[in-house]
């Protein structure tokens, strides 16, 4: 789908067309965003809010578009609700912060899921080393899938927050999000999405979901890298504090005592990204413009197409099978062990297929698979069924190179 508009994709590598089958880490940009980035730097470049002068006017314009596109995307009330950020992990860092500094005390509880990305644990992990609180793990089921009622039994009155994310970057399995959402609100627990894995492969609805918190990163939705947005309900954001200090998050400096901007001015400190957040509105157009049902749609058939073809091959063990994937497939090569993933990755690299293998940053799942990593191949919206028989061939002649 749409494939000539990404021009990278004709890259060769190893003198080889370039298969890419690694947008859970990154997706490559289509020429629009490409043109919005150059647009920016050559035609309004000039630093926003501080300016009296017209070129500072008109990047300050595009850059609260952008925060007003943002909203629409996602389906937050206002621009007020989304803070621009440099992405999920600087996200998860801020809220982990500001949400502790003001609601977290000695003994309080935070829970996640047993098979978040890093970006999902450490800084909550952190918080809870600083305020001597105690983090709770959501257990999966024998399916990979998250135990509910596991989850329903570990919320407490001292829960504080949950933090879990709708699409696994390992598994590329839905989370049931809607049940964590309903279960924690009933004790009146606040609840924060990681989005990173969902936004870029199906429409989010912020209101209709009811998070309070939800994540997300633009380089993992066609838009440039270094910038990411922490969507927060109004009221939520009100009341937290600023979590870092600097220009523009004030309204007034002195020696004594300092005042906050309004929001979402008091999240932002320093000079943004006001060329990125440019381009990515271009993104979002983008994406709005094929549509979102339809993306998750060709992305779910390609990881069903993708499923059938490995499990064609005796060898392979995929993760989750059977089960309903947004974008991702982990598996493993077993003849009499495990092969290393990076081996197999590598034979694929050769042959022009882009894969990751290791842990995919999500360490304690890994471990309770008790695998040394797995190799994923995560789909983007340009990606077709002859690029999944590229890489299911290109694997069967490493599976034979290897035995
Ligand atoms: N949360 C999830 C679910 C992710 O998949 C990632 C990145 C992050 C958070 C962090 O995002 P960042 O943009 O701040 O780095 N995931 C991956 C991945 O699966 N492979 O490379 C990066």
């Amino acid at each position: 789908m749409n494939r000539a508009d990404f021009p990278i994709l004709s890259e060769k590598v190893y003198n080889r067309e370039l298969v890419y089958l690694d947008n859970a880490a990154t997706t490559q940009k289509p020429q629009v965003v490409l043109d919005a980035m150059m647009y920016g730097y050559t035609h309004f470049n000039a630093n926003i809010h501080r300016g009296v002068h017209y070129l500072s006017q008109v990047a300050t314009a595009h850059h609260e578009e952008a925060r007003e596109r943002v909203a629409r995307f996602i389906g937050a009330r206002s621009g007020k609700e989304i803070i621009f950020t440099k992405g999920t992990t600087d996200s998860i860092n801020m809220l982990a912060y500001s949400f502790g500094e003001a609601e977290v005390r000695e003994g309080d509880e935070i829970i996640v899921s047993y098979l978040e990305h890093h970006s999902n644990i450490v800084p909550w992990q952190m918080l809870c080393e600083r305020k001597k609180a105690i983090l709770k793990v959501i257990p999966l089921k024998e399916d990979l899938t998250i135990d509910v009622e596991a989850f329903r039994a570990l919320l407490s009155d001292r829960t504080r927050l949950v933090s879990i994310a709708q699409v696994s970057n390992v598994l590329g399995t839905l989370n049931p999000i809607e049940a964590i959402i309903r279960i924690a609100h009933e004790r009146h627990v606040p609840v924060c999405i990681d989005g990173a894995q969902s936004a870029p492969h199906m429409k989010i609805d912020v209101q209709e979901l009811d998070c309070d918190f939800f994540v997300c990163s633009a380089h993992k939705m066609y838009a440039p890298t270094g910038l990411g947005v922490l969507y927060g309900k109004e009221q939520w954001l009100q009341s937290l504090p600023p979590a870092e200090g600097g220009g523009e998050m004030i309204e007034h400096v002195r020696f004594e005592h300092t005042t906050y901007n309004t929001l979402p001015y008091k999240f932002e400190a320093g000079t943004p990204d006001f060329i990125g957040t440019y381009a990515l509105a271009a993104a979002l157009d983008y994406l709005d413009g094929i549509g979102m049902d339809k993306i998750r749609e060709h992305e779910r058939e390609l990881t069903r197409y993708c499923e059938e073809q490995l499990a064609g091959i005796p060898e392979v063990v995929v993760y989750a099978a059977g089960q309903d994937k947004y974008g991702a497939v982990s598996f493993n090569v077993r003849s009499e062990r495990v092969i290393h993933p990076f081996d197999v990755g590598t034979l694929l690299d050769h042959q022009g297929i882009a894969v990751r293998t290791g842990h995919h940053c999500a360490e304690p799942l890994i471990d309770y698979l008790g695998v040394p990593g797995t190799v994923r191949v995560s789909f983007g919206l340009y990606n077709e069924k002859e690029d999944v028989d590229r890489f299911v061939e290109a694997l069967k002649k490493a599976i034979g190179m290897l035995e």
